[in-house]
């Protein structure tokens, strides 16, 4: 990656929450991971409450060794590096997200769960995911789909989201007319298998229904920096990021408040 591109990812992360790095694996490495990815997922029973995420197989990296090699893998390492974000540390897991043949779409939701907390309007990402798609993505197979900018700008949906995942949204009816609906500043995400998807935990995404007879595979890793501003913060920082109390031990939420305006 150029410094030139690099910037323009950070930027991108910045102002629109997600951006997309092409090439990151190389194919003999994605095919690893997709023999890998079918040997869990057959060694798996899907959870009756996760339909819209699919087979959602955690996994150590510590448990396994492609695992471990994904989470260490170098041109992703270098590509947070170049764009500003080296200090961003995976959580040493990684969840396989899939959407089998027939497979629901995924429903609106963001991953923030600290909105209590000032840092929930930091301009600059926390915490952020790696997706790595490892089939060709597109809205037929279950793409994923992003409204640019909600990672820091509250917006109609906002306030009429059943909450994520186990809070509420696993539960709600397939032809939910919020959850799974379209909007009309929405983006699809389509990518090559072995590209890498960067997003902000707080960006509202989904994913589309699976009309294809194959499975489309995910595999998603967190990773978050510290608790600080980044070196590469040359703007003005929010006055309630800068007056943060590190030790205030604030309360756990996914439910965005009175920092996201
Ligand atoms: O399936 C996808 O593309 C995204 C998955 C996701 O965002 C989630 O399960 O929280
Ligand atoms: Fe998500």
């Amino acid at each position: 990656m150029t410094p030139e591109v690099a910037l323009e990812k950070r930027k991108q992360m910045i102002e629109d929450g997600f951006c997309v790095i092409d090439d990151i694996l190389t194919e003999e490495f994605l095919q690893e991971l997709r023999d890998e990815s079918e040997r869990l997922i057959a060694g798996h029973v899907q959870p009756d409450d996760v339909i819209y995420q699919g087979q959602h197989v955690n996994v150590r990296g510590e448990d396994n060794a492609y695992i471990q090699k994904l989470l260490a893998w170098q041109p992703s390492r270098d590509a947070l590096e170049q764009i500003g974000f080296g200090d961003f540390t995976a959580s040493g897991g990684i969840i396989i997200l899939t959407k089998d043949p027939g497979a629901p779409a995924l429903y609106w939701h963001q991953d923030w769960m600290r909105w209590n907390d000032p840092l929930s309007c930091a301009p600059w990402p926390q915490t952020i995911f790696l997706n790595y798609y490892l089939s060709d993505t597109t809205p037929e197979n279950g793409c994923l789909k992003v409204i640019p900018g909600t990672h820091r700008r509250r917006i109609d949906l906002h306030d009429r989201l059943v909450p994520a995942h186990e809070q509420g949204a696993r539960f709600v009816e397939e032809d939910h007319p919020v959850m799974f609906s379209d909007h009309p500043h929405q983006v699809d995400v389509c990518v090559k298998a072995g590209s890498l998807v960067l997003a902000d935990a707080r960006i509202l995404h989904s994913a589309y229904k699976n009309h294809t007879d194959v499975r489309r595979t995910l595999i998603l890793a967190w990773h978050s920096r510290p608790n600080t501003v980044p070196d590469y913060w040359d703007e003005v920082i929010p006055e309630p990021v800068a007056n943060r109390d590190e030790n205030a031990g604030y309360v756990g939420s996914r439910i965005p408040g009175k920092y996201l305006k």
